[in-house]
This record gives C-alpha cells, structure tokens and sequence, in this order.
C-alpha cells in the first residue's frame, strides 16, 4: 500500500517536471519569438542613453509580468545592475520572454552589449 503510494507520487512529480522542462525549451529555443502575453511591455529604442527604453521609468507591481521588445535593428538585452533579473539577448524585432517581478523595489537596468543603454523599472 504504501510503497504504490509513494510510486504514484514520484511520477506524478517526473511528468510535471518534464513538463516544465518543455516548455523552457520551447520559449527560449524557438528562433522566431512567440506572442508574449506580459502585463508591462518595454520597448528597446536603440541605443540612446537614458531613452533607449521606453517607457523611461516604467512602473509596475509585484507579481506582474514585463518583457522587452526590441524594435531597433540590432541586438540589445536587459540586464538589472546587479543581475537580479535579466532578458538575455533580444534579438531586432524578437520580444523577450516574460519575467515575474515578485518583489518591490527599483531598479536600474543597462543593455551588456552597449552599456550606455539604461533604464530603471519601478515594482510597487
Ligand atoms: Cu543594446
């Protein structure tokens, strides 16, 4: 009795961690970006100083979503100053997956490949 109930358990926990893994897989290795539903979206300008994103400040609450989507023809990524969160690169055109801001703060944010590129997001 017990030994079929802790079997049924660990499969359980193997599918939905499979799963998980599949869909990883799915949004980060698919090369033309999915329609990304995120709560906030930035948009990546270029390469333009404190107006490189836009909106400059943007303000959001906890537990929403953002991602970026880069309108310029080259690459950019957003990457917090101190690497709490980070898009990865976001390539002309692509959006950015979307993150979960779980907890309040501000924070200021710059793209790796051109560090001029800066931004600041708001979690309420
Ligand atoms: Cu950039």
């Amino acid at each position: 009795m017990f030994a079929s109930r802790s079997k049924n358990i660990g499969l359980c926990v193997c599918a939905a961690a499979l799963s998980l893994t599949a869909v990883a897989c799915g949004s980060s290795s698919s090369p033309a970006a999915p329609t990304v539903s995120a709560d906030v979206v930035i948009t990546m300008v270029g390469d333009r100083a404190a107006q490189s994103f836009s909106p400059n400040p943007t303000t959001m609450r906890v537990g929403q979503t953002v991602a970026w989507k880069n309108t310029d023809t080259t690459a950019h990524d957003a990457t917090q100053d101190a690497s709490k969160f980070q898009t990865g690169t976001v390539n002309a055109g692509a959006t950015s997956s979307a993150l979960t801001m779980s907890a309040a703060g501000t924070f200021t944010y710059h793209c790796t490949i051109h560090p001029g590129m800066v931004g600041t997001l708001v979690v309420q």
